[in-house]
């Protein structure tokens, strides 16, 4: 079964492996090198925001279209009683250095983002998700719930920087979920008839995606997924990068501006570098 076929049956493709350990280590260095320069000395980083229920798409969609590195934090009480913000992610992590700048460009991986796009590749967005010990899961969703696009939906591109394991809170997904072409907030009580137990509770068909750290899954929008608490007492990280076709549009029909990766500039698309 080739690639494409694969992704187009499950809505996700597995690459086991495909950064080597010495690769994933130093994404891992860079990580933590970034987190000390944003934030050492300071309470948390200048472009940020807490998380909290409160949050607008707008507040998001702030970090996510300033060209600047930027974070999200979490609000903890830690063992000593005491409040404290970490950083749960971080946004522009292209825009970071050349690590990962290099990374969005890596010629392998285009190849296997090429494999489900076809030769025009453009890039979207970029961010690490930090899940510290203990540090709570991610609720199901589709990420079209938070890009909605059209035609071309976006390719997640995920790294993971650790072995996933169910205890740290690997990804899980539904394969062939994809293909409802849901769009919109996940109302699971409507769409499965039950309510799961818990936030991060079971989905009937779901699949926990054990896999060995540098592995790479690449997510259509579609598909739902999500991940459970991490219970291991090490961070768990992953990079993810979103990619697709040429030519992708909010539902308005404006051009989303995308970075050029490879092919060329097709009438009416928006260079994001130009915005700048
Ligand atoms: O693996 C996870 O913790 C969740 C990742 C995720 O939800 C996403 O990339 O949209």
């Amino acid at each position: 079964m080739s690639n494409l076929d694969r992704y187009n049956e499950q809505g996700f493709l597995l690459l086991e492996s495909f950064f080597s350990r010495d690769e994933v280590s130093g994404f891992r260095d860079e990580i933590d090198s970034i987190i000390n320069k944003w934030t050492a000395g300071k309470e948390q980083a200048d472009n940020a925001v807490v998380l909290n229920d409160r949050l607008e798409k707008d507040d998001y969609d702030a970090l996510d279209y300033s060209d600047e590195v930027g974070f999200h934090y979490d609000e903890v009480v830690n063992e000593d009683g005491v409040a404290e913000i970490i950083p749960r992610s971080i946004i522009n992590l292209y825009l970071s250095g050349s690590v990962f700048h290099d990374l969005t460009f890596n010629e392998r991986l285009l190849e296997a983002v090429e494999s489900i796009t076809g030769p025009e590749i453009r890039f979207f967005n970029s961010r690490c998700f930090l899940k510290p010990p203990k540090g709570l899961g991610t609720k199901w969703h589709r990420d079209i719930e938070f890009f909605d696009c059209t035609p071309n939906p976006i390719i997640n591109c995920l790294i993971f920087l650790e072995d996933q394991t169910k205890e740290n809170g690997c990804l899980k997904a539904v394969p062939g979920s994809h293909r409802k072409q849901h769009r919109g907030h996940l109302d699971i009580e409507k769409e499965f008839g039950f309510t799961p137990e818990g936030p991060f509770g079971h989905l009937p068909g779901e699949q926990y995606l054990e896999c060995p750290a540098g592995t790479v899954v690449l997510l259509d929008h579609f598909t739902l997924h999500g991940s459970e608490t991490n219970h291991s007492n090490k961070h768990r990280k992953l990079v993810s990068l979103g990619y697709a076709g040429a030519g992708v549009c909010n539902m308005q029909g404006e051009a989303q501006p995308s970075v050029m990766v490879k092919g060329s500039w097709q009438p009416g698309e928006v260079d994001k570098a130009a915005l700048v």
